[in-house]
């Protein structure tokens, strides 16, 4: 222990070593470390409490888990509002809350700590005339998948939500593994942030034997898949394939469900040395990604990232209209290549049992022309449908 340490920190350190509940040892060594003066003599210890104050939170974490099934399913649900939840998610450290309170009026806390964010905290970001929320998570790490602490809390949310934000150091010494590291554990998860061109889709039935059905052709053959079912001891089920699959991917398709989260990296810490080299190595090996940099410090190359959610989430936004009035100045949020029968029954089930016609303005060919129900929308229409 360097000989130079006030007074204070003895006092401190002894209530630290005192302390027997996990809980109350966080509080004190939080408390203990606060007091310390940052300099090089003291940084070796301050490294080591800090690592030390991290597995205890952890720990902490483990403990309330296993404690009662439902700790997970209360504490990692946070309830969506707005047109989409984006979960926040990256290593310690990375920047999350930082992004966080710069995007959206939230106040998470912000330390040079490992592991400050132990519960989801969420904010709203404003993009136009919509609001998107955010939710950071408590720092995933390689292995949260495996179920220590609150990795399985964390990626349950991100498989919840509408789409991610992935958050990346860029004074880490290696940005990419920190990458391949999320990557990894989302995938682990059954949750892929890349797009398939192929899917496969079980749907078990009570009778009917299997059906094998795609819309294109197959690279497989229906009796290696009817083969496979059976093996499974799966009697009755629709097998849907669309695009490009192996049978590997119907195995995989009947023992989880793979889920598609639309994602956008940020690169956090632009500004520091070494930082545009290292985010031209990222880019280069992850080119199929949306990549953005950004300072959260400098509040450098921010403005762009509530449009960039909203381009990555493909929603688009419409808006009713009765005839003679204005448009409606909430829009109702709709998935791309939505039409205007989508459109119908989800304002009510009677528009679209009753539709004779509508009416388009926006993308139409001129204002207020006369569509069906196969016309797919596009962002900011204006849709009056007459039933
Ligand atoms: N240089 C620099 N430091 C940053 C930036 N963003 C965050 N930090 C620092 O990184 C540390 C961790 O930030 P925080 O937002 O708490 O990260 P979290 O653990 O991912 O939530 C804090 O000391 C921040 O001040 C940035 O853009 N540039
Ligand atoms: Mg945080």
């Amino acid at each position: 222990m360097p000989t130079n340490l006030p007074p204070e920190c003895t006092v401190l350190e002894k209530k630290y070593l005192g302390a027997r509940r996990t809980s109350e040892k966080i509080e004190a060594l939080q408390k203990y470390l606060g007091a310390i003066p940052k300099h090089k003599g003291t940084e070796r210890l301050c490294a080591r409490l800090k690592t030390r104050l991290a597995r205890l939170r952890l720990a902490e974490e483990e403990t309330k888990r296993r404690r009662g099934s439902s700790y997970l399913a209360s504490r990692y649900t946070v309830k969506k509002e707005g047109a989409a939840q984006i979960v926040i998610l990256g290593l310690t450290g990375s920047g999350k809350s930082s992004i966080l309170k710069l995007l959206t009026s939230a106040k998470p806390e912000i330390y040079g700590y490992p592991f400050t964010t132990t519960k989801p905290i969420p904010g709203m970001m404003a993009f136009e005339d919509i609001q998107i929320q955010l939710v950071e998570t408590p720092a995933l790490f390689a292995g949260a998948s495996k179920g220590s602490g609150w990795g399985p809390g964390v990626l349950g949310m991100a498989r919840n939500a509408d789409g991610l934000m992935l958050v990346i150091d860029l004074s880490s010494p290696d940005p990419r593994l920190q990458l391949e590291t999320l990557i990894d554990e989302l995938d682990k998860s059954h949750i892929t942030i890349v797009e398939r061109r192929g899917k496969v889709e079980i749907e078990r039935k009570e009778a009917g034997g299997i059906q094998v059905v795609s819309l294109s052709e197959l690279n497989i053959s229906v009796h290696d898949v009817k083969h496979l079912m059976n093996k499974m001891k799966i009697d009755n089920a629709v097998v849907k394939i669309r695009g490009d699959v192996e049978l590997e991917d119907v195995t995989q398709a009947i023992f989880h469900k793979t889920v598609y989260k639309p994602t956008i990296v940020l690169a956090n810490k632009i500004d520091v040395a070494g930082a545009e080299r290292k985010f031209r190595t990222l880019r280069e090996a992850f080119n199929h990604l949306t990549l953005i940099t950004v300072s959260a410090v400098l509040k450098r190359d921010v403005e762009n990232i509530p449009q960039r959610v909203f381009e990555a989430l493909k929603i688009l936004r419409v808006y009713t209209k009765r005839p003679r009035q204005p448009p409606a100045e909430k829009p109702m949020i709709m998935r791309e290549q939505s039409t205007i029968g989508d459109a119908a029954k989800m304002i009510h089930k009677d528009f679209y049992k009753d539709f004779k016609y509508a009416r388009l303005w926006g993308s139409s060919m001129y204002p207020g022309e006369r569509v069906g129900l196969n016309r797919v929308l596009q962002d900011k229409d204006v849709l009056e449908i007459r039933v």
